[in-house]
C-alpha cells in the first residue's frame, strides 16, 4: 500500500490502493461518525447519504474510510467511476490541466480539449451521420439543453417522457422525471408541455415490444398529437427507474414512429453510457441511432461534465449564444474525459463490462434457483439488477430490498437500491474492480439474503 506521503497514514487512491474488504469498526467508525455529526449540522437535511462513511481514498475495487474501513464498491459513485477511481491517467491529467489553466469559459475564449471532447463523442455516438456536440456540467443540464435544441429544431413545444423514468432534479428535469418521492413531493409547480406514457416493463407489463410501443404511439398519437410533440426522451435501460430492458422491439419502433413524424428522439444515455452496458453506448444494444444523445457520469470518472451530442442540423439550429454555460465543458473535466475515454478505447474496459456482466448474472441466477424472492434478474453488462419480489404474490419487497441492503453496508459493501417500488438493487461496480471482490460482494449479498 503506497501512502499520500510518509508522515500520513492515509493510502493513496487509484489501483495500488489494498485490494480488500476489511471492516475494522462499525460503521459508521468515530472519525466518520465525527465528520458526519458535522454533516448534520452543516449541511442542508435534503441532501442525504447511504454509506454512513467519510471518504480518504477510493481505487481499483475500494473505497476506504477515515477510520481505515475498505469497502466493496459496487455502485463507482452511481455509475461516474467506471474507469476506476483516482485512475492514474485521469489523476494526471487533471493535474498537468490544473497548473496549466483552470478557467477561461469556453464562450469567451476557446481551448483546444474541448473540441477534443466534442469530436470524441461525435465520432463514439452510434449513427453515421454529421454530428455536433455541446458540452454542460450534469446530467440533468445536459437534458435541458437537449430539450431546447429539440423545441428550437421542431418549432413544437411538447415533450414525452416515460413511466420510471429518471432525467434529473432541476425543475424541467424533475417533470420529465416519474417518481414523486424523494425527487418531486413539494417541489412543484413543474415544467408544462411534459406527457408520460407507459414505456416497455417485460417483467411487469408481459408485453412484446412491438404492443408495448403501438400502446406508447398510440397514447401520445391521440392525447398529443405529432404535431404539437418536440421530442420524446427515454433511457434506452432505465435507471433510476429500476433498470428496466425494454422488450425487444419496442425502442426502435418508437424511433421509427419518431422520424416518420418529425420527433426529435433523444436517448439519455447518462447512466448507461462509456461502456457500462457492455457496448460503449445502450443504444447500440438495441441497434438505435438516436437523434440527440445526453451523457454526463462515466464521461470523465467523477469531474463535472456531460454532454449533448446529435445530429449536426439539429444541433445547429439554435442561435448563437442559446446554448452554453460559465463553466460547461471546463478545462479540468475535459482533460479528465479525454484520459478516461482513452482508457474506455484503449484498455479494454468494454469487454471488461462485459465479463462482470456475466459473472454478476451466472451468481444471481445460482441464487435465484434457491430463492423465488429475486423475482427478476436483468440488465447489460456491468448494470445489473435484482428485483425482489414476494415469493408467494410477485409483489415488489421494498421492506427487504432495504434489509439486504442495510445487512451489506453493515459487513462493508457500497450497494445501490433503485426503482419505482424501491425493491431494486443494482450493481454498478467500477469497471476496475477484480473478479475476486465482486464475488466477495456477491457472498455478503447471499448471505444477507439468507439472514433476512
Ligand atoms: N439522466 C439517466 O441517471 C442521474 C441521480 C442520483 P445529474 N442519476 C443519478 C440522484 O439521486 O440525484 C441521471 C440519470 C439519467 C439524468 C441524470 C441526472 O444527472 O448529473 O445527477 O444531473
Amino acid at each position: 500500500m503506497t501512502l499520500i506521503d510518509e508522515t500520513s497514514t492515509i493510502p493513496a487512491g487509484g489501483p495500488t490502493l489494498e485490494q480488500v474488504r476489511r471492516v475494522v469498526t462499525e460503521l459508521p467508525g468515530p472519525k466518520s461518525a465525527a465528520i458526519l455529526a458535522r454533516k448534520a449540522d452543516a449541511v442542508a437535511a435534503g441532501v442525504a447519504h447511504s454509506m454512513p462513511v467519510s471518504v480518504v481514498a477510493a481505487g481499483g475495487g475500494v473505497v476506504v474510510d477515515a477510520d481505515g474501513n475498505s469497502l466493496i464498491d459496487l455502485g463507482s459513485g452511481i455509475a461516474v467511476t467506471s474507469v476506476g477511481n483516482a485512475h492514474p491517467k485521469v489523476a494526471a491529467a487533471v493535474a498537468a490541466q490544473a497548473a496549466q489553466f483552470t478557467h477561461t469559459c469556453f464562450m469567451v475564449s476557446p481551448y483546444e480539449s474541448y473540441v477534443d471532447v466534442a469530436e470524441a463523442l461525435n465520432r463514439l455516438t452510434p449513427g453515421d451521420f454529421a454530428k455536433k456536440t455541446a458540452l454542460f456540467n450534469s446530467g440533468a443540464e445536459a437534458v435541458e439543453n437537449a430539450i431546447k435544441i429539440a423545441r428550437k429544431h421542431t418549432g413544437r413545444q411538447a415533450v414525452v417522457a416515460f413511466d420510471h423514468g429518471y432525467h434529473g432534479r432541476t425543475n424541467l428535469t424533475m417533470a420529465l422525471t416519474a417518481k414523486s418521492m424523494p425527487y418531486k413531493a413539494g417541489f412543484g409547480p413543474f415544467a408544462p408541455e411534459v406527457y408520460r406514457v407507459p414505456g416497455s416493463y417485460p417483467y411487469r407489463d408481459g408485453l412484446t415490444g412491438a404492443e408495448a410501443a403501438k400502446r406508447a404511439i398510440t397514447l401520445i398519437e391521440k392525447q398529443i398529437g405529432a404535431d404539437s410533440l418536440a421530442a420524446v426522451i427515454i433511457e434506452p435501460i432505465q435507471g433510476e427507474g429500476g433498470f428496466i430492458v425494454p422488450a425487444d422491439g419496442f425502442l426502435d419502433a418508437v424511433v421509427a414512429w419518431c422520424r416518420d413524424n418529425g420527433v426529435v428522439f433523444i436517448a439519455d444515455e447518462v447512466q448507461t453510457g462509456f461502456a457500462r452496458t457492455g457496448a460503449m453506448f445502450a443504444s447500440e444494444i438495441f441497434g438505435i441511432e438516436p437523434d440527440l444523445i445526453t451523457t454526463a457520469k462515466g464521461i470523465a470518472a467523477g469531474l463535472p461534465l456531460a454532454g449533448v451530442t446529435g445530429r449536426a442540423e439539429i444541433m445547429d439550429s439554435a442561435h448563437a449564444g442559446g446554448l452554453g454555460g460559465t463553466y460547461g465543458g471546463n478545462p479540468i473535466a475535459c482533460a479528465a474525459a479525454l484520459a478516461a475515454i482513452d482508457a474506455f478505447e484503449n484498455d479494454g474496459l468494454v469487454e471488461r463490462a462485459q465479463q462482470i456482466g456475466a459473472l454478476l448474472t451466472e451468481r444471481l441466477d445460482a441464487i435465484r434457483a434457491n430463492d423465488p424472492r429475486l423475482g427478476d434478474i436483468r440488465g447489460h453488462g456491468a448494470m445489473i439488477a435484482v428485483e425482489f419480489v414476494d415469493a408467494e404474490t410477485g409483489a415488489p419487497d421494498a421492506a427487504l430490498t432495504a434489509a439486504v441492503a442495510k445487512a451489506c453496508v453493515a459487513e462493508g459493501v457500497i450497494i445501490l437500491t433503485c426503482g419505482t417500488f424501491g425493491n431494486v438493487i443494482r450493481f454498478l461496480p467500477p469497471l476496475s474492480i477484480g473478479d475476486d471482490l465482486l464475488n466477495e460482494g456477491i457472498d455478503v449479498l447471499a448471505a444477507a439474503l439468507e439472514r433476512a
